[in-house]
């Protein structure tokens, strides 16, 4: 508890706070994390294996089932006290940098604004050949619980396969988008790390150089993670429980 308090101490304070979010926070919005066993049809798949270039040409229709999947789950959650606390810290610190590996938009429907997404999002498809966005995603789904293969739609520019507008494995994240999120990590003066496991780059290196900044970094998680070591402190518990923890001291 006395850490938390000298974490509300540190917030009081702060100039410019960066949080840094991965799927631990959707996790309480009952969306299965990376590392939580893959279900039904992709069960016996690795994820870093599945969302990869490679994978979605080898079979268009499993990854694409996968995706869908997944986003009639995000279209199905709702955001909890984690996303609704990181919103309301942004009107208690003069400023505040919201980055997510998450690919879920439960930050923006809790009232964050402005979010980076360094891993893209479920909801921004685009043609795997000419990179056009694809608006023509359905908003009601059906997916059955087990999942199922789904061929992808076909680009209406130039016939191309649409693709889920994440940053697969191997693929490299927008310049200008890790730019920003380098950006605030050298110039805040705190940083959550909450909900990752912290074993993806670029991302990962983030609380790198936020620490060789100079800034006071925290990690949030109920589990170790392998930021543990970068943090000056570390806060064992669920990000919907400590987060509003946080704004009450
Ligand atoms: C690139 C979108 C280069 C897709 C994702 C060896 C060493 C170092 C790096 C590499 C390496 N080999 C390869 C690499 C590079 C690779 C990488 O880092 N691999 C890792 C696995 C070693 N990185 C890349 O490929 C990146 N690109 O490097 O490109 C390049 C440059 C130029 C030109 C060409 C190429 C691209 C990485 C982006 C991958 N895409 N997402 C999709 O979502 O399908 S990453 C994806 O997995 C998620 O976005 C998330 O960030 C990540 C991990 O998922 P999870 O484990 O589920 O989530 P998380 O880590 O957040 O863990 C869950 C955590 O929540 C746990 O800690 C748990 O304790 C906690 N938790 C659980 N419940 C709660 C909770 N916390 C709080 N409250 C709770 N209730």
């Amino acid at each position: 508890y006395r850490e938390a308090v000298m974490i509300a101490e540190a917030l009081r304070n702060c100039r410019h706070l960066l949080v840094f979010s991965g799927a631990g926070v959707s996790a309480e919005s009952g969306i299965a994390t990376f590392r939580d066993a893959l279900s039904g049809l992709w069960a016996r798949f690795d994820p870093a294996r599945l969302a990869t270039p490679e994978a979605f040409l080898a079979d268009p229709e499993l990854v694409w089932g996968w995706y869908e999947w997944r986003r009639q789950q995000v279209l199905r959650a709702a955001p909890n006290a984690a996303h609704r606390a990181i919103a309301e810290l942004a009107s208690r610190v003069p400023r505040l940098t919201l980055v997510t590996q998450n690919v879920d938009d439960l930050h923006e429907r809790a009232g964050s604004q402005a979010v980076i997404h360094l891993h893209g999002s479920l909801h921004a498809p685009c043609c795997f050949d000419c990179a056009a966005p694809y608006a023509g995603l359905d908003t009601e789904l059906s997916e059955p619980e087990q999942g199922r293969r789904l061929p992808p739609p076909y680009c209406g520019v130039c016939g191309g396969r649409v693709r889920p507008g994440v940053v697969w494995f191997g693929e490299p994240l927008p310049l200008a988008t890790l730019e920003a999120a380098e950006q605030a990590a050298k110039q805040c003066d705190l940083m959550l790390v909450v909900g990752t496991a912290g074993a993806v780059y670029p991302a990962a290196g983030l609380a790198h150089h936020a620490r060789a900044a100079g800034a006071r970094v925290v990690v949030l998680n109920p589990a170790p993670s392998a930021l543990d070591e970068v943090a000056h402190q570390v806060l064992t518990g669920t990000a919907a429980t400590l987060l509003p923890q946080l704004l009450d001291d």
